[in-house]
């Protein structure tokens, strides 16, 4: 029989969030005379660790806050007042083709395609924005948003939103009126800090902000199926400040190709998951 030492990594999902979530990884360990077996049937997500197949270069100067895989290229959105755009970028170089600006006193949040458009977010100012998603030309705007911005992706249903909290949002992609509330649990239990989404084989991918976590949750009822271990990833990268992580995930459906980033990441990765014996307690 096999027994279980916990391998604690709470630090992750609560150092912002004290009494949320205690998450630790069950790993396949010596026997223990000390530690009863686990008997129970394990029902939390499946663990998966990233296996990198490509990395190209990322411009630093982006703080991505929205990815998305559209047409042969990235498109991108990224934050910070006065620095916020849409951008369509060459994978291969890094290199931006095509951007538009956010209003300067705006700060751009999620990017996702909606039709012939796209629709971006801004963090606290209110504003959704349409883009002409050929050409990245401004197409319009609803202000009045009553929300906060974080995360867009979308979905058969319409728009899939995040705004930070463990509660996902099905917007109206015409409207951004809501169709109705998603409540976010990994194991039984709230998980805030969503962030960056891609609807991925009909599951919800999500960045947990400030972690080296993506989780992948199940739009019907909020479940998390999968939790992503990018761990070896971000340790790779250099940490310039507390602002510099994890987020960003586009998916190509065609080649079926999935790439993360980060903010202000010298690096986008072109990653496979491997599931793995490791289970989220
Ligand atoms: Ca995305």
């Amino acid at each position: 029989m096999t027994h279980r030492a916990i391998l604690f990594i709470a630090a992750a999902f609560t150092w912002l969030t004290p009494a949320v979530v205690t998450v630790a990884i069950a790993q396949d360990a010596a026997p223990s005379a000390e530690r009863a077996p686990a008997l129970e049937v394990y029902s939390g997500p499946a663990v998966y660790r990233a296996e990198i197949v490509a990395t190209y270069p990322h411009d630093t100067a982006a703080f991505t806050q929205g990815l998305v895989w559209h047409d042969g290229h990235l498109f991108e959105s990224t934050g910070q007042e006065g620095q916020s755009e849409v951008r369509k970028v060459d994978l291969e170089t890094g290199k931006v083709l095509t951007r538009s600006a956010i209003p300067a006193d705006q700060f751009g949040e999620g990017l996702a395609l909606s039709g012939r458009e796209f629709i971006s977010l801004t963090w606290r100012n209110g504003v959704i924005h349409r883009w002409n998603a050929r050409t990245l030309k401004p197409a319009g705007s609803k202000d009045g948003v009553p929300f906060e911005g974080w995360g867009l992706t979308t979905s058969d249903e319409g728009l899939i939103h995040s705004d930070g909290t463990a509660t996902l949002r099905v917007l109206d992609p015409e409207s951004f009126e809501v169709l109705r509330m998603v409540p976010v649990t990994l194991n039984g239990q709230p998980l805030p800090n969503l962030n960056e989404l891609e609807m991925i084989d009909g599951l919800v991918y999500a960045n947990v902000w400030q972690s080296p976590f993506i989780v992948a949750i199940d739009p019907a009822d909020g479940v998390i199926k999968r939790l992503i271990d990018l761990r070896a990833i971000v340790d790779s990268i250099p940490m310039t400040d507390r602002d510099t992580v994890l987020n960003g995930i586009a998916w190509d459906p065609k080649k079926r190709r999935l790439f993360v980033t980060g903010k202000r990441w010298p690096s986008l990765f072109e990653i496979n998951l491997v599931e793995t014996e490791a289970q989220v307690r």
